[in-house]
């Protein structure tokens, strides 16, 4: 592209001094760098003096659990940063879903608890929030499904919005333990999501399903574009064991999308671990299962 030539600026040297005394001129002009010094010095004093005293913005990292059911009164957590202060919590538009919400009288979040939250060893601040707020939800049944936007409102200002996901009334499953292995696997149905967490290092969740010849399945799991601190891959088996279809990362980033056609009528198992061997209150998740029919060959 053509770049439009700007006139040169007036080099430092060109501009006219005022018509004073020679040894003065060459006071002033040996004045100059020292008075740019000051002032160099006097802003990164100011500079460091404002980083040391501003506190961290007001952040929800994550929910727990990462969804909730329309038509529930339920209470979860936002962990963050710099939430212990927190005056109040309240709904935005971001969308036609959270907008019809918004003006729902029958939606509200109360704010029941606030304070500090423990940081677990090795664990980051910045992915896992030190405050944690309880607040108490009223979803009535009509609010739509899909991603309800909610802002905390604090003395240091308001957060960005964090994306709660409002899941269709009876659609969420609670995870059982254990179900640490195929024997202990837990039943899962297809259209329903699971509500887990990978709970401690080395943690393990397995979940079986019936399936039929030629069935296409498709498994996501929805954790770490939502705050989650867990980094999932999701392993595909079938009756015997036998690894049919493992996912690591998805183009949602590191959240496992699975996509398999089932090769005969039978018993499969779904196993998810977290790609580090790590596990915490922090690592939780939502895994969907969902089918189309057989295909016809
Ligand atoms: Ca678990
Ligand atoms: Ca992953």
């Amino acid at each position: 592209m053509k770049t439009k030539k700007f006139p040169r600026p007036h080099s430092f040297a060109s501009i006219p001094l005022p018509k004073i005394s020679l040894p003065c001129r060459v006071a002033c002009i040996g004045a100059v760098p020292l008075v740019v010094a000051l002032c160099l010095a006097v802003t990164s004093f100011a500079a460091e003096k404002k980083d040391e005293k501003k506190p961290e913005p007001p952040r929800v990292l994550v929910a727990l659990p990462l969804a909730v059911e329309a038509g529930t009164n339920t209470t979860i957590r936002l962990r963050g940063l710099s939430l212990a202060e927190t005056k109040a919590i309240r709904f935005v538009s971001t969308n036609a879903a959270a907008a019809a919400a918004s003006t729902n009288a029958a939606l509200s979040a109360t704010l029941k608890t606030k304070g500090k939250a423990e940081v677990p060893k090795d664990y980051d601040v910045k992915r896992v929030g030190d405050t944690q707020l309880e607040v108490e939800l009223k979803l009535p049944a009509s609010l739509a499904a899909g991603p309800l936007a909610l802002v905390v409102i604090t003395p240091e200002g308001e957060t960005a919005p964090y994306l709660l996901t409002i899941a269709p009334a009876g659609s969420l499953v609670a995870e059982k333990e254990p179900n640490g292995g195929f024997r202990q696997a837990q039943e899962l149905s297809f259209g329903k999501t699971v509500r887990g967490t990978i709970s401690e290092p080395n943690d393990v969740d397995v979940f079986r399903f019936a399936g039929q010849k030629d069935e296409r399945i498709v498994a996501t799991v929805t954790a770490a574009r939502m705050g989650s601190s867990l980094d999932g891959i999701l392993t595909l088996y079938n009756n015997a064991g036998q690894i049919l279809a493992t996912s690591d990362d998805s183009e949602a980033g590191p959240d496992p999308l699975l996509n398999a056609r089932l090769p005969a009528d039978g018993t499969y198992f779904l196993g998810l671990i977290d790609a580090h061997d790590r596990g915490s209150p922090m690592h939780v998740y939502l895994l969907s299962l969902n089918r189309t029919k057989p295909e016809k060959r």
